[in-house]
């Protein structure tokens, strides 16, 4: 992160061990940030328990509320609540919005309210051991699944607009400037907009899964960097062949 966006808008060094895509999300937040203007004093920044929630508590210089596990968007619906002229964005991990308090985020959806929310998602428990997640992946290795996860996972995007959500938007980490445009775009959304962040988890999830996803290259974090490319399409550009067993990104909205 550059020099005058830290001095900006941090507060003090984050906790993100090397690679970890959560601090790669909050960079480009950052930029998205700075480049749209956003305004910090007008803005609540909402996260439950978990290492994702530590993006924007307490690093960030503005009011934020550092929430029970699971309930980060019921707190954050509360405060646009009372208070409707601010700015309610929620930053959390995939346990926290989609698994333990995912019925929240349907909730939230079906009831278009107006917050924006991102879920930091690396398809496991990241802070308490690299437990399974409701977003691991079928088959995908855990410390609660070391033979594979019997389950199957929730596609977020689908969950989200089928639910009702005007505007959803998915990007791996990996492709930052993109990222970067979709968050601009999510925050000017006047009604309640959810991304699905693909971030990455070298520490859990990658050195678990290391040999069945051959996170090849100098390290492990370049290999999964290369995977996140590899298996992430542009959904506005590919074919039917090219989708097949591939992640869709893009943005999704809803007609009106
Ligand atoms: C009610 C409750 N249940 C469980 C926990 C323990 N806990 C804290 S963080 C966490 C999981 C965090 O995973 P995720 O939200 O995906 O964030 P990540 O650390 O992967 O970024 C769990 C299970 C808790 N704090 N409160």
């Amino acid at each position: 992160m550059g020099e005058m966006l830290r001095e900006k808008y941090v507060r003090q060094p984050t906790p993100f061990c090397a690679g970890c895509g959560h601090g790669i999300f909050m960079n480009a937040f950052l930029h998205a940030a700075d480049e749209m203007g956003l305004d910090f004093r007008g803005t609540v920044f909402v996260s439950g328990i978990g290492c994702g929630a530590w993006v924007p508590s307490p690093h960030f210089r503005a009011d934020t509320l550092h929430v029970t596990h699971g309930r980060a968007i019921a707190f954050a619906t509360g405060v646009k609540l009372a208070r409707p002229e601010l700015n309610v964005v929620v930053i959390s991990g995939d346990g926290d919005i989609a698994t333990i308090g995912g019925n929240h985020l349907i909730h939230a959806a079906r009831r278009n309210v107006p917050i924006k929310v991102f879920c930091l998602n690396n398809l496991v428990y990241g802070m308490t051991g690299g437990q399974v997640s409701a977003t691991t992946p079928q088959g995908d290795i855990t410390s609660t699944t070391p033979q594979g996860n019997p389950e199957r996972a929730f596609d977020l995007v689908a969950l989200a607009r089928g639910a009702g959500a005007p505007y959803v938007a998915r990007f791996p980490v990996v492709r930052a400037r993109k990222l970067t445009k979709g968050i601009i775009n999510a925050l000017r959304f006047d009604q309640f907009a959810f991304m699905d962040v693909l971030s990455l988890c070298p520490t859990q999830y990658g050195r678990a899964n290391r040999a069945k996803l051959g996170f090849e290259g100098p390290s492990l974090i370049w290999g999964m960097l290369e995977w996140q490319k590899e298996v992430c399409v542009n959904r506005e550009k590919a074919g039917p062949e090219e989708m097949n067993g591939k992640i869709l990104i893009g943005e999704w909205y809803a007609e009106s």
